[in-house]
C-alpha cells in the first residue's frame, strides 16, 4: 500500500533519498545548507543530520519548488499527491525523472532547435528546425497521462534499486504538437519498419559525449497511432525546460521513458531499438511471476507497454482533519494505461466494504478520468480513504503490492490517505 502519512515523506536513509543526499555532503557544504557554520562540527557524529536542516527547503529547481526532490544529480522529483488535484496538471506540478544533465538553457532554444529523421528503415532522412516542423504539419491537442514506470517503486521488498517514488511520479496535462504519424510517414517508412527510438539533447552522467543517458522508443504501430505526438506545448505554453523543451515526444498509455525528451533525432528501425535503457531488464518485467528477491535471466525480461490500471486520492491531503458527520466529498483521478477506467470504488474500513465513486469518462483517450465520491466519518478518531479503480478488461487494483518484479515497476496498488474525525 502507498504511504498513508502526511505528504512528508521521510524514507529511511537511502541513498536516494533527501537524507542519503545531506549524509554525503562534507561538513562545508553541510554548514553551507545550514546557513551558518557548525560550531562544532568536528564533532558531529558522522551521518547526523543538523536539525537546523529540517527547517531548510530541499534544493529545488526554479519552477518546481513544489515537487519532493528525490535525487539532485540527475535531478529527479515526485508531487506530492494533494498538489494533483486539478483535472488539468500544471506545469509546476509535473514531476521530473532526468537519466543525464539536461542541454543548457542556451541550447534548448526553439529558435536554433532541429528534429532528425533517420534510421535503416526511413527512406528519405530529413532534418527540420522546429519552425519548419509547426508549420508543415497539423497541430493537435490532447490530454494524456505521463507516467514514470517506477513509479510506487518505494513500496517493494526486497528494495529494487533506483528512485525510490512514492506516487507522484504521474501527471497529465495537455500536450500539443504534430502528429509523430505525419512527420514519419514525410520522410518515408520502409516496409521493413518494426520500431522507432529517440535521441535527446541531454548528457549522460559520466560527462563521455559518446554515450547517451536514454535512448528508448516503441513500435512502429504504436509510433503510428493518432495520439501519439511530438509536442512542443504544455497547456498551451513552452514547456518547462526539465520537461522536455523545446521538444519531446509524447507517447499515451506507456512507461514515461519512451517520450523522449529534448528530442533530436528519431530514428526508424528494422529490429526493436537496442538504445539506452532498452536492453538488461531495463524497463523490462518478467514473462511468469517471480519470489520476491528472484534473479530473472535476461531473455525472460520483456519490454513494458501499457501502464496499468491506477488511481490516486488527490482530495483531501493525506493527515487534514474533517468533522464527524458532515459529508466529505474525496475525489481523484483514475487511468488504465492502452484501457479505459470502468469503475471507482472507496473505502473507508480498510477495504472490507467499498463504495462506488461517480467516474467522468476521459476527455480523450489516455487522459486520466476524475472521480468522486461522498463519506461520512461516523465518529472521532483516525480513518484511511482507500481508492481502487477497475478498468475495461475488468482488471482492478491490487489492495496490496502487486507482483515483486527485480526493478520495482508498475506498482499500481491502491492510494490510501490518513484522515481524522474530529
Ligand atoms: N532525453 C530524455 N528523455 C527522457 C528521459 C531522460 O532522462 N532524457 N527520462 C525518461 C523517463 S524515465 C521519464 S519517467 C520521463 C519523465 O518525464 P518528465 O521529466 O517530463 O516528467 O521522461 C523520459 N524521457
Ligand atoms: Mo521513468
Amino acid at each position: 500500500m502507498k504511504d498513508a502519512t502526511p505528504d512528508t515523506k521521510s524514507t529511511p536513509a537511502s541513498p536516494f533519498s533527501r537524507r542519503g543526499f545531506f549524509s554525503r555532503l562534507g561538513l562545508g557544504s553541510l554548514s553551507a545548507a545550514v546557513g551558518a557554520e557548525i560550531v562544532f562540527g568536528d564533532k558531529l557524529p558522522a551521518g547526523l543530520i543538523p536539525l537546523g536542516l529540517a527547517q531548510t527547503p530541499a534544493p529545488t529547481f526554479p519552477g518546481k519548488e513544489d515537487l519532493t526532490l528525490l535525487n539532485d544529480r540527475p535531478f529527479i522529483a515526485e508531487v506530492p499527491a494533494h498538489l494533483l488535484d486539478a483535472k488539468v496538471t500544471e506545469a509546476q506540478h509535473l514531476f521530473v525523472r532526468n537519466n543525464g544533465h539536461p542541454p543548457a538553457a542556451e541550447v534548448a532554444n526553439p529558435e536554433t532547435w532541429t528534429l532528425e529523421i533517420s534510421g535503416e528503415s526511413c527512406e528519405k532522412p530529413t532534418t527540420f528546425t522546429l519552425k519548419e516542423l509547426k508549420e508543415k504539419f497539423e497541430h493537435h491537442t490532447l490530454q494524456m497521462v505521463l507516467e514514470c514506470a517506477g513509479n510506487g517503486r518505494s513500496e517493494y521488498n526486497p528494495p529494487a534499486h533506483g528512485t525510490q517514488w512514492t506516487v507522484g511520479g504521474v501527471g497529465c496535462p495537455k500536450w500539443t504538437g504534430v502528429r509523430l504519424a505525419d512527420v514519419l510517414k514525410h520522410c518515408g517508412i520502409k516496409p521493413d519498419a518494426v520500431y522507432i527510438g529517440y535521441y535527446g539533447a541531454d548528457t549522460h552522467l559520466s560527462g563521455d559525449p559518446k554515450k547517451d543517458a536514454i535512448s528508448r522508443g516503441v513500435p512502429i504501430a504504436k509510433a503510428l497511432q493518432e495520439e501519439s505526438l511530438i509536442a512542443f506545448a504544455l497547456n498551451g505554453e513552452d514547456m518547462p525546460l526539465l520537461n522536455g523543451h523545446p521538444l519531446r515526444l509524447m507517447i499515451g498509455g506507456w512507461p514515461a521513458s519512451t517520450c523522449g525528451k529534448w528530442l533530436k533525432k528519431i530514428v526508424i528501425r528494422d529490429r526493436e531499438h537496442d538504445g539506452e535503457k532498452m536492453t538488461e531488464g531495463s524497463y523490462r518485467m518478467p514473462r511468469y511471476p517471480v519470489a520476491p528477491g528472484s534473479k530473472v535471466p535476461d531473455e525472460d525480461m520483456v519490454v513494458i507497454e501499457s501502464m496499468p490500471v491506477k488511481s490516486l486520492v488527490t482530495f483531501p491531503k493525506s493527515g487534514v482533519n474533517h468533522p464527524i458527520k458532515e459529508t466529505l466529498t474525496c475525489r481523484g483521478h483514475a487511468w488504465a494505461g492502452e484501457a479505459e477506467v470502468k469503475e471507482v470504488f472507496v473505502s473507508l474500513d480498510f477495504g472490507s466494504t467499498w463504495k462506488k465513486a461517480d467516474l467522468e469518462a476521459p476527455v480523450n483517450r489516455y487522459a486520466w478520468q476524475h472521480w468522486s465520491a461522498n463519506l461520512t466519518l461516523p465518529q472521532i478518531g483516525y480513518y484511511e480513504i482507500w481508492a481502487r479503480a477497475v478498468d475495461s478488461h475488468g482488471h482492478s487494483q491490487p489492495m496490496m503490492l502487486p507482483g515483486w518484479n527485480p526493478k520495482g515497476y508498475l506498482n499500481n496498488s491502491c492510494h490510501r490517505i490518513a484522515i481524522q474525525g474530529v
